[in-house]
């Protein structure tokens, strides 16, 4: 979660800063009291601000599991490859047992047809949506989908 990992890099911030602050008012000066307290407010404020940020922004993920026609784990990876690339879509997991995608997308930017459709253009069904025949004719002949599981085969 790079959200975290930032979060936590201005938490430390903000104790280096305190600890500072405490420093300066043993020196008993108070012109660089005040400067360090505004210094300190303002880390607060970005802190903050960047917690109700990575808060707001993960509320907006709306999330669609779509029934693929994917048969091995070359399929998998290509799945997951193309729809990362895809407009609006955060992320995209495939389980190779149920051959169902999970796709993570921003309901501002996409929508579930337009999902189900870039699923086709890769070549593969989506729920009731049939393949793209151009982009099914592209895909190694192992995974085409009237081919049976191949996981035993290397590609
Ligand atoms: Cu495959």
């Amino acid at each position: 979660m790079p959200t975290l990992i930032v979060e936590l890099k201005l938490a430390y911030l903000l104790v280096v800063q305190l600890m500072n602050l405490r420093l300066r008012f043993q020196d008993n000066s108070f012109k660089l009291l005040k400067n360090n307290m505004k210094n300190t407010i303002i880390m607060i404020a970005f802190v903050l601000g960047t917690s109700i940020a990575s808060m707001a922004q993960s509320k907006k993920l709306a999330e669609l599991k779509v029934k693929t026609s994917a048969v091995c784990e070359m399929c998998e990876a290509k799945i997951e490859r193309d729809m990362s690339f895809e407009k609006g879509v955060k992320s995209a997991d495939l389980d190779l047992e149920t051959k169902i995608v999970t796709v993570k997308y921003d309901p501002k930017k996409t929508n579930e047809a337009a999902v189900r459709t870039a699923i086709t253009m890769v070549g593969y069904d989506a729920d009731d949506l049939m393949a793209d025949a151009k982009a099914y004719e592209k895909l190694p002949g192992c995974c085409k989908k009237d081919v049976k599981p191949h996981h035993d085969m290397k590609h």
